[in-house]
């Protein structure tokens, strides 16, 4: 193993009754206020940058309208905006806007910047995510079929990546979105080939239905030493950036990697 960087650590705060690994957890528990507390605890388990989002992508999710996503959102936004990098996880144009306006700084964009509008709000981000997906949370389990999933994801990565108006662009492989549990692994494993890019990349590996199938594991919330190899892997072939539910769990690991490899 080759000494690298550390990834960035991306810390998970979904202000969601519905998301399929944490579902509501934070929300039954007392709503903003709650959201806000355990951003902050994250950030102090050494979490570089939070992801909030507003609306679940599980498959099956029922759609919300832009002002309950906003409703959702906005005031976890502006609570930490003087104390971590935010990223705003929405595919509404209007929704991306107005968080940048309370105080978002990334647009991550699982939709993969399809909209024109999306692309035009990216202009006024410091960054964006770009993901691989196909359909929407209702089809997306049965857009699955492919050639060569790793070279139709990087290419497709690659066009999307020109729409995007801000400095910075990062590619996101969409572990799981519209994808089987060997074509999430086949992605992970052939990372390297989307690194080769050039462009930064983003991986949300997180406590995923892969690691569900790969190792008979149905409860989410028990799948995280899963999402460390998850990680590790991800890491080792050069991703820049892991979105991840267990930040003090994957900042200790990577400590410790970093430790052994000096
Ligand atoms: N995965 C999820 C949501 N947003 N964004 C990026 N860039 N990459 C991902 O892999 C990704 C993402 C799904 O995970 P989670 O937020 O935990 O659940 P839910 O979609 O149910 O809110």
């Amino acid at each position: 193993m080759t000494a690298r960087s550390p990834p960035l650590v991306v810390g998970i705060v979904n202000c969601t009754p519905d998301s399929f690994s944490d579902g509501g957890l934070y929300v039954a528990g007392g709503g903003h206020e709650a959201l806000i507390a355990h951003a902050q605890r994250l950030v102090e388990q050494g979490a570089d940058w939070i992801d909030v989002g507003g609306e679940s992508t599980r498959p099956g999710a029922v759609p919300i309208d832009v002002d309950e996503e906003c409703r959702r959102v906005l005031p976890v936004v502006a609570a930490l905006r003087d104390l971590v990098p935010v990223s705003i996880d929405t595919t509404k144009p209007e929704v991306a806007a107005r968080a940048l306006a309370a105080g978002a700084s990334i647009i991550n964009d699982v939709g993969g910047l399809a909209l024109p509008e999306m692309c035009a709000v990216s202009a006024d981000a410091r960054a964006t995510v770009v993901m691989h997906a196909r359909g929407n949370p209702r089809t997306m389990a049965s857009l699955t079929s492919y050639d060569d999933v790793v070279a139709e994801v990087r290419d497709f990565l690659v066009e999307r990546a020109l729409r995007a108006r801000s400095a910075e662009v990062w590619i996101d492989p969409g572990v799981g979105f519209a994808k089987t549990a060997e074509q999430s692994l086949a992605v992970l494993r052939n990372l390297d080939r989307l690194v080769h890019t050039g462009l930064p990349v983003f991986v949300g590996a997180s406590r995923k239905s892969f690691i569900g199938r790969t190792l008979g594991i149905a409860d989410p919330s028990q799948r995280l030493a899963g999402s460390l190899a998850a990680a590790v892997a991800a890491w080792l072939r050069g991703a820049r950036a892991l979105r991840v539910h267990d930040v003090a769990e994957t900042r200790q690991m990577l400590d410790l990697l970093v430790a052994i490899e000096g």
